[in-house]
């Protein structure tokens, strides 16, 4: 497998390190390095073999970082690293998972207080040792300590922005397999949910071992944890993937089962009891025509009813098939029975993004690039939301209400020459007291949609944060709350609210609630979604696109509203442009 993770994560490390020292501008050089190693298709050890001009081939990798890189893989560090590790010998990366710890904090941490582990970090929160140390205070202190039992649960699961496209090479290199006959991933990535213990995949064969065998000889798998007949585990890139396999006629209760989850798989298994049926890994069983307790049996006793599909599976226990992304016991079995399942949105449902930025704020590109690959991503409309200025993550790059009219005609000239319909909308940021700024209201009057986000003061005061997301959705010009939680997945926890309140308050005032598609965000989430859909209230799934690419992240947003049960009647961007406008008026 390649080591461009391994890599990255040491060019960030070496970043962090500067950083601490007070150099302000190299550790942004390593940190884009860094993300272009990570994102690299090719090899990084295979272009260090060759020498550090193939490294430079890599976008912003220069002479110096490619000698560090090359040094590094050949001999597992480098002298600069080395030194600066000396310098400040901590475990950078655990500690400034922590959030609102950065590297200047750790450096300023273990002079004070020889902080130097996530453990030693939690004892001097507990001990009331920061909040001597000069430029902290009680609250920045009580802030580390809820912050350090986060990062230690970060990082324990994956995005399923990284585990969703590694289970879909795992399946293209089992399909491969002569031997292969069917294969499908399953556990928690076929249900879509936002982080993953592991990569679980089924395939179905009658040469268990030599399916086995092709997975563990994966020029992707660095450890082969297991290997046998039925099982097979092996770790790619930091990852477990598990690989089942199963006789082909049992392949669809297996798929079944390793889809989950745990207690969808109870409820549905008490379902079967109730109706004198058995359901598990290798079948439904009618159990009342039969010997239950034949110790020969093992798991397949009594007559098999289905075993071969899902369809099958669910059929032969009288209900419709559901989708994996309901499989969570909230009432999906329930609905089956009444032949109540919603009929869920899908991509093709989806019109247009109403989240994208240009690099009128913090994105890289024209809107002219933006528009056209919308067009060519299949959208009838998008709408370019950059920014509005205030406080956030995009420092001096938001737009005042001299900019926005500015821009308004810079749309139009765009407008004209596009394909597809081209809306005039804003981010704008809410604040803790759930005032939307910083544009005047004049202004987000002229435009054709906004986005409120919450982007300061994400949870700084703890507590309940309902009531400055409530004042955002009832903002007479607020057409959509985007990403409600502001949580950052693995870095920064969501804000805690009441998600039946939020989506009561929005459905009043007729403000959507947002599915942000970025990986990292993925918020809302399906509990979330499902109390909006419940409560009447409008989805819009935005994909907050700052790159072309990036409208392909729509899938994890659609998915993701599928968790949640909503239907197409329930986007604001699955309308046409004309219900789209009527919806915005
Ligand atoms: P994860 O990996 O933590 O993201 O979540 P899952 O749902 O993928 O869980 P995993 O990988 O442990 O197991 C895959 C599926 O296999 C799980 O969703 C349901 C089924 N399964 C595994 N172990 C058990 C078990 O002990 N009881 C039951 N009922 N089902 C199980
Ligand atoms: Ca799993
Ligand atoms: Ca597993
Ligand atoms: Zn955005």
């Amino acid at each position: 497998m390649s080591r461009n993770a391994e890599v990255a994560a040491v060019l960030d490390e070496y970043a962090d390190l500067m950083e601490a020292q007070g150099d302000d501008y190299r550790p942004n050089v390593y940190r884009r390095a860094a993300d272009n190693v990570r994102d690299s298709p090719e090899a990084i050890e295979d272009l260090a073999a060759e020498g550090p001009e193939a490294v430079q081939s890599i976008e912003g990798v220069g002479e110096g970082i490619a000698e560090h890189v090359v040094d590094y893989v050949e001999t597992g560090t480098f002298a600069e690293l080395e030194e600066a590790r000396e310098e400040l010998p901590v475990e950078m990366d655990a500690l400034t998972r922590v959030e609102g710890v950065g590297p200047k904090t750790v450096k300023k941490l273990h002079d004070a207080l020889g902080v130097t582990t996530l453990d030693e970090l939690e004892r001097a929160a507990e001990d009331g040792e920061i909040r001597e140390v000069e430029g902290f205070g009680a609250k920045t202190e009580e802030n580390i300590r809820e912050g350090v039992a986060f990062a230690r649960q970060a990082g324990e699961r994956d995005l399923l922005g990284k585990t969703r496209p590694l289970a879909d090479d795992v399946t293209d290199h089992l399909a491969d397999h002569d031997a292969v006959e069917r294969v499908a991933v399953a556990g928690s990535i076929r249900r879509w949910r936002e982080t993953n213990g592991d990569v679980d995949v089924l395939a179905a064969s009658d040469a268990g071992a030599a399916v086995g065998d092709h997975l563990a000889d994966w020029e992707r798998a660095a450890d082969v944890i297991e290997t046998g007949e039925t099982k097979t585990s092996v770790r790619v890139n930091g990852t477990r993937v598990d690989l089942r396999v199963v006789v082909p006629n049992e392949f669809g209760s297996a798929l079944q089962y390793f889809t989950g989850s745990q207690s969808h798989n109870v409820a549905l298994r008490n379902h079967a009891i109730a109706q004198g049926k058995k359901v598990n890994e290798y079948g439904v069983f009618d159990v009342d025509r039969s010997d239950v307790d034949d110790p020969d049996a093992g798991q397949r006793v009594g007559d098999l009813l289905a075993a071969e599909t899902e369809e099958a599976v669910y059929d032969a226990l009288g209900l419709p098939w559901i989708p994996p992304e309901i499989r969570e016991n909230r009432g999906e079995i329930d609905a089956a029975r009444e032949d109540a399942l919603p009929d869920l949105l899908t991509e093709d449902d989806v019109r247009g993004d109403l989240h994208v930025h240009s690099d009128w704020s913090d994105g890289d590109y024209a809107l002219a690039e933006m528009v056209e690959a919308a067009a060519e991503f299949g959208h009838d409309y998008v709408c370019i939301t950059d920014h509005a200025e205030g406080p956030g993550v995009f420092g001096d790059s938001g737009l005042s209400d001299d900019d926005l009219r500015e821009q308004a005609d810079a749309i139009a000239d765009v407008r004209a020459d596009a394909d597809i319909e081209v809306l005039h909308g804003v981010e704008a940021n809410v604040d803790a007291e759930g005032t939307v700024g910083a544009v005047s209201d004049d202004a987000l009057a002229d435009l054709d949609l906004v986005i409120a986000s919450p982007h300061s003061g994400l949870g700084d005061d703890g507590g309940d944060q309902t009531d400055r997301l409530v004042s955002a959705v009832e903002h007479p010009h607020v057409d959509i709350l985007g990403h409600p939680s502001g949580r950052l997945i693995n870095e920064r926890p969501a804000m805690e609210f009441d998600a039946a309140e939020l989506a009561a308050a929005a459905a009043d005032a007729g403000t959507a609630l947002e599915v942000n598609a970025n990986v990292h965000r993925l918020d809302l989430w399906g509990s979330a979604v499902h109390a909006a859909v419940e409560a009447g209230a409008a989805i819009a799934i935005g994909t907050d696109a700052h790159s072309p690419e990036e409208y392909d992240h729509l899938t994890y947003g659609v998915h993701t509203a599928r968790r949640g049960w909503a239907e197409s009647g329930d986007v604001l961007n699955a309308r046409d442009l004309d219900a789209l406008r009527t919806g915005l008026d």
